[in-house]
């Protein structure tokens, strides 16, 4: 526990841990895949936060450009027969299974060809084939569906996990110790993850917890836990591979914190309106340079895996993806409202 507390002193001070990633013993191509799907998910949310500001979309988005690593490290462990969940705050989640923005984009515009077929927005993503099985801004309330869902995986013989994105806002509520408490008891492996943003909404977590660390709600439940770097993507990779593999092999639970930071305001483009809460500009300012991805790219430049015209010539192609499936979203057509009250239950068209 002291070692877990001298971590966490260093992990919410945003002047540590700046430096670039130690990219040696790691394959190119791993490399250069989780740089380009950190960065494929950076610019789909720099698009939504600009089009949210200009009007085009109707809803509130809350976006994670800064928590890339987690969704990404976490996600190069899972397959897509496991069963993810997550809420509010997860277009970083589906896409890691997934990384199929124009779907994103069509849902946020409440298309047919969205994710959840139009009838979701940000907050509602499902795309179960690719093993997300969806989210709801009912903070925690996905939380025990994915302990029943990894225990249904388990009572059919799979070694398929079920997992729950939650924040550390959602670990105050009291139905996250009811499934900390279920999954071990049952057992039943469940993957729960923390990304520690210190923020729930407008708040900062010592305005409202004893502790900045929530792993204390894992260890009162038994349930084996590890504080990471959550903006350090190979060590949530490396990690969390450990713990994920125990839960597939022996069908227990694990809980993984990260602690990060979202670059923007609770919800929408605005990045100062947290602004005076305890999140400083001058903090704002420092959390950027531990920035997930700039980390990840400097390290690989000094490791001479890419050149930055390389890498430039990825933004050049994912931003040419992202006007495309923009453009294409934008002329889709919208469910007929005969759709209106059906796809109610799963099992509907
Ligand atoms: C049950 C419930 N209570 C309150 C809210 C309002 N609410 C929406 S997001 C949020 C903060 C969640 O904080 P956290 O879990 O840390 O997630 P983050 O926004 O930091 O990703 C709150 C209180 C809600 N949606 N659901
Ligand atoms: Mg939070």
């Amino acid at each position: 526990m002291n070692d877990k507390a001298d971590l966490l002193t260093r992990l919410i001070n945003p002047k540590e841990f700046q430096e670039p990633l130690d990219v040696s013993g790691y394959e190119s191509s791993f490399l250069y895949e989780t740089l380009y799907l950190m960065t494929q998910i950076r610019l789909a949310e720099e698009k939504l936060a600009s089009e949210r500001e200009f009007g085009t979309i109707g809803g509130p988005v809350h976006l994670s450009v800064g928590q890339e690593a987690m969704a990404v490290g976490i996600s190069k462990n899972l397959n897509k027969k496991d069963r993810v969940f997550g809420a509010h705050r997860s277009h970083s989640h589906i896409l890691s299974m997934n990384p199929d923005f124009h779907k994103l984009f069509a849902e946020v515009l409440g298309k047919e060809t969205g994710f959840s077929r139009g009838m979701g927005g940000s907050m509602h993503l499902t795309d179960k084939k690719n093993g997300f099985y969806g989210s709801v801004p009912i903070v925690s309330g996905t939380v025990p569906l994915a302990v029943g869902a990894a225990f249904d995986a388990r009572r059919s013989g799979t070694n398929n996990i079920g997992l729950a994105f939650i924040g550390d806002g959602a670990i105050e509520e009291g139905v996250v110790q009811e499934s900390l408490n279920l999954a071990k008891i049952l057992p039943s492996p469940t993957v729960f993850v923390v990304e520690n943003n210190l923020f729930a909404s407008h708040m900062n977590i010592s305005l409202r917890q004893p502790m900045r660390s929530t792993c204390r709600f894992a260890e009162a439940n038994k349930v084996e836990n590890l504080l990471v770097d959550g903006n350090n993507v190979l060590e949530v990779y490396e990690k969390s591979k450990v713990l994920i593999n125990n839960s597939r092999n022996d069908g227990t639970p694990c809980f993984i914190e990260g602690v990060t930071f979202r670059h923007y305001g609770h919800v929408d483009w605005r990045k100062d309106v947290d602004v005076g809460v305890d999140r400083s500009q001058e903090d704002i300012e420092e959390w950027m340079k531990r920035d997930p991805i700039q980390r990840l790219s400097i390290g690989m430049f000094e490791a001479a895996i890419i050149s930055k015209q390389d890498y430039q010539n990825i933004n050049d192609e994912i931003s040419q993806d992202i006007i495309s499936s923009w453009e294409k979203a934008i002329k889709d057509p919208y469910p007929t409202e005969d759709k209106l009250l059906t796809r109610v239950y799963c099992n509907e068209d």
